[in-house]
């Protein structure tokens, strides 16, 4: 039996047509993994007797909700709320919550599609979700946004649970956010559980937590470069974004002794050819803590360049860090990081590369790793907090640390060991076939009801 997706529809684009119509962004998602696996199924009749494949492209369940809100000005505000329970086989679902505006049910799917991958790829228990809003949180003040986290968790308490389904921080929900939504979920049920991650340390979160995204990838990061003979000391580092996974991925490219060149935020992007430095990472960190502020001060308080509206892959750089947002580095930006000599891309946000991008590094002498495999060390140690919130103990910073290189050299490993082919590491492939098995095994095994 070769392997087609039901018997009317022979093509998986036919298939996304109809049951996920009009979401671009899920769709790109699926044909990325679909390649790389597409073999491994067709050689595995367990696999074609489960359906694994159409069981996977399809969330388990998605949570839509309601989130009324009122401003300071004592104005009624609504906006849409979702969780994706994409898929349990391995573990309770996990991943994070984003606020957006551009937030939607297509995003999320994405997310959560990807999220299942890359949890199995970490070796810890943990199904894959995801979750958020459209609310954008830009210019509110602290009180809207405590008042706004309380509506979130009133529609959502009753479906996650340490059990269930443990969401964590993503694009504009960090300590300040997850702390009023644990404090909601603590009002509203009564319950101190550990039902979500990223937790401030006083009360059950993990130390490292707010690090682990971006030093993980620079621990992978080192992998490759090892793995290719070459070492990150002295290197030129491209970094988009100014987030949590941007900030922590550059503190941790300068102790290893990198220069980081660039950061950027929705308003465009700095160059700093001296390289950042702790004192430049920690003003901005305190800078970007404020709410609406962009990168454009950096420029006149360091004597670097700022340039409105664009994204920095016209840099001349060894080694590209694309740590903001989706779809970010496109087509364009490849050729030009390609032309300029970029030798690697090691994705720190989720899918920032286009599809078109992706191409064009596949056909070049350039190492690409995906963000499943590179930025997953946050969720692993998401995946700690929740063991030590189980022992009610916590462990030290130096433990959860070592923990973390063990988990990404294991990931490293993983692509090393399904994406080699004639000597060369193909990083997509390995972490799509060895995130993938994983879960398809689980799924095999449990049947269905
Ligand atoms: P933050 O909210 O801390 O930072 C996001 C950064 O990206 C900001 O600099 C923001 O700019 C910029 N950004 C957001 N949207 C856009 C856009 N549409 N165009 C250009 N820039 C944009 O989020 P994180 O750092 O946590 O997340 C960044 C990426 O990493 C996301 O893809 C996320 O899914 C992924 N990720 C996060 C993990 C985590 O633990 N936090 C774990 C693994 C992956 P501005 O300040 O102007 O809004
Ligand atoms: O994309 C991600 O891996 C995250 N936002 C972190 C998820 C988590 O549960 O820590």
């Amino acid at each position: 039996m070769s392997f087609s997706l039901s018997p009317n529809h022979d093509s998986l684009e036919a298939y996304l047509k109809q049951f996920a119509a009009g979401e671009p962004e899920f769709h790109q998602a699926v044909n990325e993994v679909m390649e790389d696996i597409k073999p491994v199924i067709d050689n595995n009749e367990a696999y074609k007797q489960a359906n694994v494949f159409e069981r996977l492209v399809n969330p388990e369940r998605i949570i839509k909700f309601q989130v009324p809100w009122q401003t300071d000005a004592g104005d009624i505000r609504v906006n849409r709320g979702y969780r994706v329970q994409f898929n349990g086989a391995i573990g309770p679902y996990k991943g994070g919550i984003r606020f957006h505006p551009t937030v939607n049910q297509s995003i999320l799917k994405f997310l959560g599609f990807e999220q299942t991958f890359k949890n199995a790829l970490t070796g810890l228990p943990m199904g894959g979700g995801k979750g958020g809003s459209d609310f954008d949180p830009s210019g509110r003040s602290d009180a809207e946004i405590m008042r706004f986290c309380n509506a979130f968790m009133q529609a959502l308490h009753s479906h996650i649970g340490p059990d269930i389904d443990v969401p964590a921080g993503d694009i504009n929900v960090g300590a300040r956010e997850i702390g009023y939504l644990f404090g909601a979920y603590r009002r509203i049920t009564g319950r101190f559980q550990g039902v979500l991650t990223g937790k401030a340390l006083p009360y059950g979160g993990s130390p490292l937590r707010t690090e682990a995204t971006g030093y993980g990838v620079m621990y992978f990061a080192q992998h490759i470069l090892e793995a290719h003979d070459d070492s990150i000391d002295g290197k030129a580092l491209i970094i988009s974004g100014a987030g949590n996974v941007a900030i922590h991925t550059a503190e941790k490219a300068c102790e290893m002794g990198g220069k980081v060149i660039s950061l950027s935020d929705s308003s465009g992007f700095i160059y700093d050819a001296d390289g950042l430095d702790s004192e430049k990472l920690d003003w901005v960190k305190t800078h970007k803590a404020k709410s609406g502020a962009t990168l454009e001060p950096y420029a006149k308080k360091f004597g670097a360049k700022w340039t409105p509206g664009k994204a920095p892959w016209g840099l001349t750089g060894d080694i590209v860090l694309p740590c903001a947002t989706q779809n970010e580095l496109d087509e364009e930006g490849a050729k030009q990081l390609l032309k300029n000599g970029a030798k690697y891309v090691i994705e720190g946000a989720n899918m920032p590369s286009t599809a078109d991008a992706k191409s064009v590094f596949a056909d070049a002498d350039i190492v690409f790793a995906p963000g499943k495999a590179a930025n997953a060390g946050g969720v692993a140690v998401s995946g700690l907090e929740i063991s030590q919130n189980r022992k009610r103990q916590s462990d030290d910073r130096d433990e959860i640390d070592a923990r973390l290189r063990e988990i990404m050299e294991h990931i490293h490993e993983s692509c090393r060991e399904e994406g080699t082919r004639d000597g060369k590491i193909n990083y997509s492939k390995g972490a799509n076939i060895a995130g993938f098995r994983k879960v398809a095994d689980a799924m095999v095994a449990q049947g269905v009801g």
